[in-house]
């Protein structure tokens, strides 16, 4: 096993390394910019290492000064969590040539995931169900036109290289088309430098499920079953569960057998997601594409499976054996985790940075936090702003639900916006709890919050209200026991009744 480890990242996920780290008792190394200088990934690491500006550009980015560091201090592998280099092929084929070992897939697996024309190909080839369209990219307007009325509108036009969305367009009809594919393809060259573009059928509605998998350098490849993240903005996850409230038992076993045939199609090893859109109205699944990474929401295949995925990345990368069957793998109750960023969710998810002045963080039965940052912390404009995901288990939904609104009224952060209250609303949603998840939920619940609240129209009713509100909103001195003020969470506990 390795003696020592860099982590190649910073936030949540370097912290979430280190840990997993220090269970193994293995040494740990970080990186940091001039921004996090005083950040926790810093301070929970053995060593530390700084590499350049607040930039990532110039700093997490640049692998050649990473690969240095992971020399100089004896560091026998990298971790590079997910985003930076954690999907850059060449940093792979650097980081073997330097006699280190990459903690992730080979990198022509990367590769051949990478281009999400390539990656259909190869779902086929291992005869797994993709969305109806092409494996070429489009040669011209005509060829695009032509293809189109063959699959029938509306269609979906997809830059091969992109991912999260970019350079993809819905086209309802023949008129939109010429337009659309030019928007496409110049916005294809500009984000990715290739500005291949092919056509999908478009699925109305459907949800995002993706299967986790791991692989290792024997030939194993297992899955850990699904996770649902239809509940995305501006193509970016933001609650994640694990199971989903549509699949079965059935369903988790076939979406995972297709997984399962795409990672053994690539040789992979390590811990990946294949992505699929189902079908809200049939459950009929399709192969989407295949992350090469851990990913943020991996915490709640964690608490379902009870296995310590970056452990098994970790262990895999090392050489051993899977520490699992597929035979062994029981999922165990229900998990949703809340990714908490530093945004405004009542200014249009504007980014808050600024200092943490005040983090109070849930506990108690059924709670995990996978937090970056600390009281006193600042949150800089640099790097995403996610800084925290906040999950919660329960043995069915019903009751992760119930951790999850009773957790969310404890949570404080002050000092900065945070979407906490965007969750705290979700948690209460009618649709949320009944687990209607497919892709228009956010643009409904959007809606469902614009309307006026209709209050009841009878007196007492609004008596009812009005004596509650001046109850909750009393100063200090009357509201608490003893003459002592009530607590905020006592006080977000009052509030949440009042809105049941
Ligand atoms: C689609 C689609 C409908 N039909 N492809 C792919 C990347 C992801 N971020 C959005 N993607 C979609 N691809 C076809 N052929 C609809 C979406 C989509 C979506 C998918 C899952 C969850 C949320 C979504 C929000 C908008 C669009």
């Amino acid at each position: 096993m390795f003696k020592k480890i860099l982590i190649a990242n910073r936030g949540e996920i370097a912290c979430r390394v280190i840990r997993a780290c220090r269970e193994m008792k293995i040494g740990t190394v970080a990186v940091y910019s001039d921004a996090d200088k005083d950040a926790l990934h810093v301070r929970m690491a053995d060593e530390a290492f700084h590499i350049g500006p607040a930039a990532s550009a110039e700093s997490y980015l640049r692998r050649e000064k990473i690969i240095e560091v992971a020399k100089r201090c004896g560091a026998e592998a990298i971790h590079p969590g997910y985003g930076f280099l954690s999907d850059n092929a060449e940093f792979v084929r650097q980081t073997a040539e330097a006699g280190i070992v990459f903690i992730g897939p080979p990198p022509a697996a990367m590769e051949a995931m990478g281009g999400k024309i390539s990656a259909r190909k190869i779902a086929i080839e291992a005869g797994v169900p993709v969305v109806p369209g092409t494996t070429e990219p489009l040669r011209s307007y005509d060829d695009a036109k032509e293809t189109a009325a063959r699959f029938g509108y509306p269609v979906m036009l997809k830059a091969s290289a992109g991912g999260g969305g970019k350079g993809m367009r819905l086209v309802e009809s023949e008129s939109e088309l010429k337009s659309a594919l030019e928007t496409a393809q110049s916005e294809a060259l500009a984000s990715f430098g290739d500005d291949a573009v092919y056509i999908e059928k478009a699925i109305m509605r459907p949800r995002h499920i993706e299967i986790q998998v791991f692989s290792d350098t024997h030939g194993n490849h297992v899955h850990l079953g699904e996770r649902e993240c239809s509940i995305q903005r501006r193509h970016q996850k933001v609650i994640e569960e694990c199971p989903s409230p549509i699949n079965s038992v059935e369903m988790r076993a076939e979406m995972g057998a297709c997984a399962v045939q795409v990672a053994r199609a690539v040789n992979y090893v390590g811990a990946g997601t294949v992505e699929f859109l189902v079908s809200d109205l049939d459950r009929s699944f399709y192969f989407l594409e295949m992350n090469t990474r851990l990913q943020v929401e991996h915490p709640v295949t964690e608490l379902v499976t009870g296995i310590d995925l970056v452990r098994e990345q970790i262990n895999v990368a090392a050489g051993a054996r899977l520490s699992f069957t597929q035979d062994e793998v029981r999922w165990s109750g229900h998990a949703i985790e809340c990714r908490i960023y530093a945004e405004d969710p009542e200014n249009n998810f504007l980014p808050s940075p600024g200092r943490i002045t005040r983090l109070k963080i849930p506990q108690g039965p059924g709670v995990r936090d996978d937090g970056g940052v600390y009281q006193g912390a600042e949150v800089s404009i640099y790097y995403d702003p996610m800084i925290s995901k906040f999950a919660v288990h329960g043995r069915n939904r019903d009751e992760a639900i119930s951790v999850m609104q009773r957790a969310l009224a404890e949570y404080e952060i002050g000092g900065i916006k945070t979407t906490l209250p965007f969750f705290r609303e979700v948690a209460r949603d009618a649709e949320f709890i009944e687990g209607r998840l497919d892709t228009g939920f956010i643009p409904r619940f959007n809606e469902r919050k614009k309307r006026p609240v209709e209050i009841g129209q009878d007196d007492a009713d609004i008596g009812i209200i009005a004596a509650s509100l001046a109850f909750i909103s009393k100063p200090a001195s009357a509201g608490g026991k003893n003459g002592v003020a009530p607590s905020r969470w006592v006080m977000a506990g009052r509030l949440a009744q009042l809105s049941k």
